[in-house]
């Protein structure tokens, strides 16, 4: 395989370590915290975590080694979506265990969960993890969006581990994964297996964090990515003065990316999901305002601007979200199969028409006939429309170019309105780790050692106060139930780890509100350029403005 010379150079970067994990393992050891609660439904969650439930929070710090020696023998998984930095939570995971003991050793299933069922593995060794440090990407093992859910699933799994040795599996993914990494632990201890299971918090969707957990891993240098495209195409944008560019970025249901993408490049338009919501705006509604700056800076002879529209908005829009869950139970079970079944779109049509009442099916006639098709694509595994297929910055600009047509109508407006459609969401989410990811990540992995080492279970890798340099972060751990609450997932009361949204009472978006009026209709743009891994620190080592706003830094 031919390698860029910036894949060599970063072979040799030495990511950061908390202070505390620092100078050998010998010299890491545990302060107790206080026991815990989950954030909600305490009785619930108690009853259905009774071996795992309401554990201390940890925190290691320097002193004596006293992990009971003993081989250890790991598995772990990627799950879900990519997010730049998976590879080095690996790296340091194997690099802890390796510096405990080198007859220990480290499974990496393949695939996913999946992989865990399947008993599809590699053993690491040194040269086949040296070839992924601080790289992109989870091609190192592959990930998979299998769901671990199942008594039957959790048996088979207890089996191989079992085969193998494995005394525990860390699992690397999002809210979902995490949840299902906590059911999981609950199911070991409860069976006696002896097998531990670790969380490590990933997504760039950075909707995986609360009080405990600061950010998901891989946020930070998605956000980086499509900043850096934001600003090109805003610089392109003030140099040719043409084009409204109307951009989609992932996040499949919270807008943080789109909020951090904005806070770094201050585009004209940022719509925020959960503000649309809370306000019950309608597609019209979010036409209007984004028609509103159109021509605000028309009258200014600047016909071009940049529009940022988050993946998960189509949820938000109160019409809209009502039109997918019809769809939902439209295509539920086997209606989906004589949906595909009938051969042209305007059986297609017929057949929505009949299923869909009279309030939605009139939001579905003015959409696009792409975005109609769209919204009938396959669902993923969890039974959810698959947002990053929707083309909303498509369907939000159709809207603009009419609203438009209706100002020109009546003497409004006469400017010129052309627009361009991009969307920002894989282009992120394999890049090479920035500094802070590459440190965050390989740190989240060594501290999961740490974790197995001192015999914990069902908790999630912490590391935090992570707007410091690194030699301030603080390791430990953080059982998984304290972040769950009941949620109600496919008509039963399931307990999930909260999700987090975009908070209106929050510092990011506060900033964000008090400035979009003037970003609106003034061009105020930054041009953030691409991620630096080398050079001063306020370059290359700083974290997202959402971090920094929220930390009050
Ligand atoms: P995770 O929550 O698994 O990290 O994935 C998030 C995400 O990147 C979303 O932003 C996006 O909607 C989705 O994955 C796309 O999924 P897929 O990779 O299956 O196309």
């Amino acid at each position: 395989m031919k390698l860029s010379a910036l894949q060599l150079a970063r072979y040799a970067y030495q990511p950061k370590l908390p202070g505390m994990l620092r100078g050998g393992i010998g010299e890491i050891c545990v302060k107790n915290g206080e026991p815990t609660q989950s954030v909600a439904d305490q009785e619930k969650i108690a009853a259905l975590f009774p071996n795992t439930y309401g554990k201390n929070e940890i925190t290691f710090c320097k002193g004596e080694n006293t992990a009971p020696a003993k081989r250890q023998v790991v598995g772990v998984i990627l799950s879900g979506g990519q997010a730049p930095g998976g590879h080095n939570v690996i790296c340091g995971l194997y690099d802890a265990l390796k510096a405990t003991d080198q007859e220990n050793v480290l499974y990496g299933f393949k695939g996913g969960p999946s992989g865990l069922i399947d008993d599809d593995y590699i053993i690491f060794d040194d040269e086949y993890i040296n070839a992924y440090r601080n790289t992109g990407g989870f091609d190192i093992i592959g990930s998979g969006r299998t769901k671990l859910e199942t008594e039957e699933q959790f048996a088979i799994v207890a089996e191989n581990c079992k085969k193998h040795g494995i005394n525990a599996l860390v699992i690397i993914g999002g809210d979902d994964s995490n949840t299902n990494a906590a059911v999981l632990a609950e199911y070991f201890a409860a069976n006696g297996s002896g097998i531990q299971v670790i969380g490590c918090p990933k997504t760039i969707d950075g909707d995986l964090k609360n009080e405990d957990i600061e950010c998901s891993f891989g946020f930070d240098t998605a956000t980086k990515t499509y900043a850096e495209i934001v600003g090109n195409i805003q610089r392109d944008a003030n140099s040719a003065k043409k084009y409204w560019h109307f951009v989609k970025v992932m996040g499949r249901s919270a807008s943080h990316v789109a909020l951090e993408t904005a806070l770094k490049t201050q585009p004209n338009i940022c719509l925020i999901g959960e503000e649309v919501a809370a306000k019950k705006m309608s597609l019209a509604a979010i036409a209007d305002y984004i028609a509103d700056s159109v021509a605000a800076r028309a009258a200014k002879g600047w016909n071009f601007g940049v529009a940022i529209i988050p993946e998960g908005i189509v949820e938000f829009v109160p019409e809209f979200s009502v039109l997918i869950a019809e769809i939902n139970e439209l295509l539920a079970g086997a209606k989906a199969d004589a949906f595909n079944a009938l051969p042209t779109w305007e059986e297609k049509y017929a057949f929505i028409e009949k299923g869909l009442t009279k309030e939605s099916m009139a939001v579905f006639a003015i959409l696009p006939q792409s975005i109609q098709q769209q919204l009938f694509l396959e669902r993923d595994p969890h039974g959810n429309v698959q947002v990053s297929l929707i083309e909303s910055e498509k369907l939000f600009s159709e809207m603009v170019k009419a609203n438009l047509k209706a100002r020109k109508a009546n003497g409004t407006y006469s400017g010129k309105f052309s627009a361009l459609h991009h969307f920002l969401g894989y282009e992120g989410r394999c890049a090479f780790p920035s500094n802070f990811d590459a440190d965050y990540c390989y740190s989240l992995g060594y501290n999961a050692f740490m974790l197995i080492q001192y015999g914990y279970t069902g908790y999630l890798s912490k590391v935090s106060n992570l707007s410091k340099p690194a030699e301030e972060w603080v390791a430990g751990g953080m059982p998984i139930t304290k972040m769950m609450n009941m949620e109600r997932r496919h008509g039963a009361d399931k307990p999930v780890i909260r999700k987090a949204l975009v908070e209106l009472d929050g510092a990011p978006f506060k900033f964000f509100q008090a400035h979009r009026a003037e970003w609106a209709v003034e061009t105020c743009y930054v041009y953030p350029g691409a991620i630096q891994y080398w050079g001063p620190s306020e370059v290359c080592d700083a974290t997202t403005v959402t971090l920094a706003l929220e930390q009050n830094k």
